[in-house]
């Protein structure tokens, strides 16, 4: 593996850049969750929850953020706190680094963004809910994570595309991309709140070696694109298909009566369903995002330690 010379502005913290020279396992986390997918103060509590979750799983967290135009990778806990309780931070997906940089702006990285900071930083593993994907209304709105998900060769661990979306339209447009779509234990797509979709994923796999076993196959024929690994909710906290699509179907109607469109639609598509939802969504929201935490740390170790029959 090359290592990587972070560019400007970017500031890798020592222990996630001593983590990376010893090929240790390393887990990207997003910070876009944190300042606009989930309410204070269940935002911080679950910023610290994977992280403990990743570091109990043998791997090093790196959660990427945006603080007075420094693209931070691996925020501590003083920066993970300002990050959380910032005022109007900025959402930060791959075209808003430049700007965010330029004006010392401050704020959370979408997929998109966290992907592109945890490729040029060396990272190969990274863990989030959900991903963006195809908007249903308007189809236009086409999320950046989807050709960031084509440019970055990083395994993302996912509970699926946000239920919010056109899950099929997303599906065919990773292909599209040539990103291998990795049911982890499961033949179904998940729907991020629901462990059904009615949709099959192309590729499934049992364990966490053999996810590391087809991302590096998959390198090794020098595809730049990403693996997208998706694993079902916990049945715990899981929802019915039905009753999510009911809140989605009402918060998509509330969007467009009050002209929510863009940057702005993820946030308050998310939002709306949780409170329609009785909160059952959060539950569902934060559960799968530690569970995610937890399998891209043994995909993480998986793809740092040598085959077995190779003595160091
Ligand atoms: N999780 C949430 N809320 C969010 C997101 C995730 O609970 O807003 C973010 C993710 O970071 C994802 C982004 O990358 O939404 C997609 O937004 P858009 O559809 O605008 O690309
Ligand atoms: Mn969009």
């Amino acid at each position: 593996m090359h290592r990587l010379q972070p560019p400007p502005h970017f500031r890798v913290a020592p222990h996630v850049a001593r983590a990376l020279s010893l090929h240790m396992p390393v887990v990207a986390l997003e910070s876009t969750v944190i300042t606009h997918g989930l309410p204070r103060p269940d935002n911080l509590s679950l910023a610290h929850d994977m992280e403990t979750t990743i570091q109990n799983g043998g791997a090093t967290p790196a959660t990427v953020g945006v603080l007075n135009g420094k693209v931070i990778v691996g925020l501590n806990d003083a920066e993970l706190q300002a990050l959380a309780n910032a005022s109007s931070p900025r959402k930060i997906s791959a075209r808003d680094f430049g700007p965010a940089i330029a004006q010392k702006a401050t704020g959370g990285t979408t997929v998109a963004g966290t992907l592109l900071a945890a490729h040029r930083a060396g990272i190969r593993v990274f863990a989030t809910g959900g991903i963006g994907g195809v908007h249903r209304w308007p189809p236009y709105d086409v999320s950046a994570d989807l050709p960031a998900l084509a440019w970055h060769p990083v395994i993302v661990v996912c509970a699926g595309a946000k239920a919010i979306l056109d899950l099929p339209a997303t599906l065919e447009m990773l292909e599209t991309f040539s990103v291998p779509v990795v049911g982890y234990q499961t033949e179904e797509f998940p729907a991020f709140y629901s462990r059904e979709s009615g949709l099959k994923t192309p590729h499934h796999a049992h364990s966490a070696a053999e996810v590391a076993d087809i991302a590096k196959a998959h390198w090794a024929l020098g595809m730049e694109s990403a693996v997208l690994v998706v694993v079902p909710p916990p049945s715990s906290a899981a929802m019915p298909y039905d009753e999510v699509e009911a809140a989605i179907q009402q918060a998509l109607q509330e969007a467009e009566q009050r002209g929510i469109r863009g940057q702005a639609s993820t946030p308050f598509l998310l939002s709306r369903v949780s409170e329609l939802t009785g909160h059952a969504s959060l539950e569902a929201n934060l559960a799968l995002l530690k569970n995610n935490a937890a399998v891209a740390a043994q995909i993480a170790r998986a793809l740092a330690s040598p085959p077995a029959n190779v003595f160091i």
